[in-house]
């Protein structure tokens, strides 16, 4: 078992979790390993949503890989991860196995939840993954709670929340963000706010959806102290992350970063024409795809060549084929549990009278 530091008893470090993705290591080529899974994963579920196996709606993380990679990699065993729909990678990253969460977009009896949740509602408490939320905005007084919970229960485990920029014009990020900050002065949230900054909400851009697109300064309105970081560079996110994650847990005060980053995929599955952005935008960003760039900096330090290149795009094609099968194969949640974990606890909705 992995210490709670997640360094091993010999010195070495450890994995957290013994799930299908690594988290707690500063192995960078492992986090590439972990990014191009994530791509990967995402790729093929895009196709399985097309192709109608998939049903309800589903957003993929394409572009935006170092920022969950390098952000998890700082959980320690008992903190909290809460999201919104663009959640798989934080499933992924948090120890579900790729074929577990590909059966729940698929809404099969074997998925992470039942087959029940779908794409935006993953969860794995046991993981520290409290969902998985579809409305926009609405997991963030959620967030704030769980991080005062924390710290109620005199524990000294975080949450890590992340967030949309398209959310920060909401006004539960507002209401959520005002008591953070004020409950941070006693030293009560141990919240840590990430915002995924992929510069739109939909078809919507960051301009045309606030004057004031400095969204990191955003939370200097509620006493937050703030930061930005390159979200394309996980060696920037990872730096970042870690010391981010230690300030909240020592100081039981919230704390945000906006980290700059751009979803390459469409908003959904089902964004075909993008008409709201250029192709020679999205051309510009993919030149600093976040996969590229570490893989370049493995490659110079002589840590990857093509070989290894090639045989981790080869286990982590096999693993998602794998998960696809699975999912494929997997039988639908039978008629008889409709009303199951609709509630908490055993009887409350079919129990007796
Ligand atoms: C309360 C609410 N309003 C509108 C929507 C429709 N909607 C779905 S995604 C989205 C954009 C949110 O953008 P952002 O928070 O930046 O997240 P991103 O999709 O870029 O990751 C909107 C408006 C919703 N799900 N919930």
């Amino acid at each position: 078992m992995p210490a709670e530091n997640g360094q091993s008893e010999n010195g070495g470090v450890e994995t957290r979790n013994e799930g299908a993705v690594a988290t707690g290591t500063r192995d960078l080529v492992q986090m590439y390993r972990e990014m191009v899974l994530i791509r990967t994963f995402e790729e093929a579920c895009q196709r399985s949503f097309r192709q109608g196996k998939i049903g309800g709606y589903l957003h993929v993380y394409t572009g935006e890989e170092a920022v969950a990679v390098g952000f998890l990699n700082a959980y320690r065993e008992g903190d909290r991860v809460i999201t919104a729909y663009r959640d798989h990678p934080h499933a992924l990253l948090l120890g579900a196995e790729p074929k577990e969460v590909m059966a729940e977009l698929y809404g099969k009896r074997t998925g992470l939840v039942k087959g029940k949740g779908g794409s935006m509602h993953l969860f794995n408490v046991e993981h520290g993954l409290m969902g998985g939320y579809g409305i926009v905005g609405g997991h963030i007084p959620v967030g704030v709670g769980m991080a005062y919970a924390l710290k109620y229960e005199q524990t000294d485990h975080i949450v890590q929340l992340f967030l949309g920029d398209g959310a920060m014009s909401q006004g539960a990020f507002h209401e959520a963000a005002n008591l953070a900050g004020l409950w941070g002065k006693s030293e009560m949230c141990p919240c840590l706010f990430i915002v995924e900054n992929n510069q739109y909400g939909m078809g919507t851009s960051v301009e045309r959806t606030t004057a004031m697109t400095d969204l990191a300064a955003k939370f200097n309105s509620y006493g937050i102290e703030n930061e930005k970081v390159d979200g394309m560079d996980l060696e920037a996110v990872l730096e970042c992350a870690h010391q981010a994650v230690d300030r909240v847990r020592e100081s039981g005060k919230p704390y945000a970063v906006e980290a700059v980053t751009y979803r390459i995929a469409p908003h959904g599955a089902a964004d075909f024409f993008e008409k709201y952005r250029t192709k020679e935008e999205i051309q510009e960003w993919e030149e600093r795809d976040p996969i590229k760039i570490v893989e370049k900096k493995l490659r110079d330090a002589g840590d990857l060549d093509d070989d290894k290149v090639e045989e981790i795009e080869n286990e982590t094609k096999q693993q998602v084929d794998e998960a696809v099968k699975f999912a494929d194969e997997s039988e639908p949640p039978p008629e008889e549990e409709l009303y199951s974990d609709v509630y908490a606890g055993e009887d409350e909705y079919m129990g007796e009278e």
